[in-house]
C-alpha cells in the first residue's frame, strides 16, 4: 500500500473517532453532568484516545476488509471502526495506569497524562480516568453490537483479553519492583511470558480475533481444498502470540536505542529495573566483569541534579537527540554496546521474520472473497507492518 493510500485509511479511521467520541460525550451529558465534568472527560478522550500509531485500531479495519475480501459499506465500516477504537480505548486504558505504575514521563511526544497541570492538575485522578477509558468501550460495545448474534462473544474477548492483560502487567510490575534490584529474577523465559501476557493478546491477537467474531468466522470449519479440519482462532492465536512477542521486544529495543524525537517517549526501562529482552540478552552474554557492571547500575535512580535536567529535557525539547541520562544509565548502556546487542536484534529480527512467514504459509486457505474463513493476508498485513519498525 502506497504511503498515500495509508494517509487516507488513516484520515478515514479518524474521522470515525469524531463520531464515537462525540456519542460518548454526549452520553455523558445525558446524565446531567456539570460542564467542568464534561470539559475534563473530553479532554481525557482526545488527550489520551486518538495520538498513537493506531496500528491495533486500524487492524480491526484492515482484518474486516480481508476477510470479506471486499471494500466495506459505511455500515460495516462504523462497526468495525467501534471495535478497533474500542481497542485504542482499552489500550488508552492500560497505558494512562501503566504511566503511572512506571513513573513515565513522556508518552506519545508530550507528557504523560497524570503529569499534566493545566487547566487543571490531574494527578491521581488519571486512575479514574483510566477507569472511564475503559467503560467507554463496553459503552460503544453495547450501543452498537447489542442486537447482533457476535456481541457476547465481542464482549467475551474483550474481558478475558483484559483479564490476561492485568496477569501480564503484574508479573512485569513483580518482576521488577522499583526498590529492589536482582537481576537473578530475570531471564529470557521470564520476559517471554510477560510479554505474551502484557502485550502480545491486546495488541495482536485481540483485534484480529474481533474481526473474526463479527465476521462469523466459526470456532472449526473443514478447509475446502484439502479437506483439513481448522480451528481458526486458535491458528490465530498461535501466529500472533510469537507475532506480539517480537513486537514488544521491538519496543524493549527501541527503549535502549531510540531517540525521544523518533520513539516519542523517553526510554525509561533500564532506571525502572525492567525485565526486558535488552537487559536479559545482554546477561546471557556477559562477562563476569560485565555482568557486575549491570549488577551494580542497572536500575540506579538518577541524584536530584540528574533528575531535573531530565525534566527540563522532556518538557521543552523534543527534538534533542537523547533524553538526559544518568551516569548509572550511561554505563549500562556502554555495556549493552560492548556487548553487541544492535547485532544481536538486528540477527533476531531476521530469524522472527522468517520464522512468522513459514507459519503463515502453512494456513491451508479457500478462495477470495469466501465468507467467514480465514487468510493469510491477515497475518501478512500484520507483520509488514511492523518488520523493521524505527519507532
Ligand atoms: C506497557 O508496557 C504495558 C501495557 C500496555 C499493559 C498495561 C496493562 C495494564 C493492565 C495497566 P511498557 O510499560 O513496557 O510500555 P511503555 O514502554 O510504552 O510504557
Ligand atoms: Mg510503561
Ligand atoms: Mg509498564
Ligand atoms: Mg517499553
Amino acid at each position: 500500500m502506497s504511503s498515500a493510500d495509508k494517509a487516507v485509511r488513516r484520515a478515514k479511521f479518524e474521522d470515525a473517532w469524531n463520531v464515537i467520541r462525540d456519542e460518548l460525550v454526549d452520553n455523558f451529558k445525558s446524565h446531567g453532568m456539570p460542564q467542568d465534568a464534561i470539559d475534563w472527560y473530553s479532554r481525557n478522550l482526545d488527550y489520551n484516545v486518538p495520538g498513537g500509531k493506531l496500528n491495533r485500531g486500524m487492524s480491526v479495519v484492515d482484518t474486516v476488509e480481508i476477510l470479506k475480501g471486499r471494500p466495506l459499506s459505511d455500515e460495516e465500516y462504523l462497526k468495525a471502526a467501534v471495535l478497533g477504537w474500542g481497542v485504542e480505548l482499552l489500550q488508552a486504558f492500560f497505558l494512562v495506569s501503566d504511566d503511572l505504575m512506571d513513573s513515565s514521563v513522556t508518552r506519545r511526544g508530550q507528557p504523560c497524562w497524570y503529569r499534566v497541570e493545566k487547566p487543571a492538575k490531574v494527578g491521581t485522578i488519571a486512575v479514574n480516568d483510566s477507569f472511564m477509558l475503559e467503560a467507554a468501550l463496553y459503552y460503544l460495545l453495547k450501543k452498537h453490537f447489542k442486537q447482533d448474534s457476535c456481541y457476547v462473544d465481542l464482549l467475551e474477548l474483550f474481558l478475558e483479553i483484559t483479564h490476561l492483560t492485568e496477569m501480564g502487567q503484574l508479573i512485569d510490575l513483580i518482576t521488577a519492583p522499583e526498590d529492589e534490584v536482582d537481576l537473578n529474577r530475570f531471564s529470557l523465559k521470564k520476559h517471554s511470558l510477560i510479554v505474551i501476557y502484557k502485550t502480545a493478546f491486546y495488541s495482536f491477537y485481540l483485534p484480529v480475533a474481533l474481526a473474526m467474531r463479527m465476521c462469523g468466522v466459526p470456532d472449526s470449519y473443514t478447509d475446502a481444498s484439502t479437506g483439513t479440519e481448522l480451528k481458526p482462532y486458535e491458528v490465530a492465536n498461535s501466529i500472533l502470540i510469537p507475532l506480539g512477542e517480537y513486537f514488544q521486544i521491538q519496543d524493549d529495543y527501541l527503549d535502549f536505542s531510540g531517540t525521544p524525537a523518533q520513539i516519542g517517549k523517553v526510554g525509561t526501562d533500564i532506571v525502572d529495573n525492567k525485565c526486558s529482552w535488552v537487559i536479559n540478552t545482554a546477561l546471557a552474554l556477559a562477562t563476569p566483569e560485565q555482568r557486575r557492571i549491570l549488577e551494580q547500575n542497572y536500575a540506579v535512580k538518577p541524584n536530584e541534579e540528574e533528575k531535573a535536567k531530565a525534566r527540563q529535557l522532556a518538557e521543552g525539547n523534543h527534538g534533542e537527540e537523547q533524553g538526559y541520562l544518568g551516569e548509572a544509565e550511561k554505563r549500562v548502556k556502554a555495556v549493552f554496546e560492548e556487548i553487541g546487542i544492535r547485532e544481536k536484534y538486528l540477527e533476531l529480527e531476521e530469524t522472527r521474520y522468517k520464522q512468522l512467514t513459514g507459519m503463515i504459509n502453512a494456513i491451508p486457505e479457500g478462495p477470495r472473497g469466501q465468507e467467514g474463513i480465514l487468510r493469510r493476508e491477515v497475518f501478512t498485513s500484520f507483520l509488514n507492518k511492523i518488520y523493521r519498525r524505527q519507532k
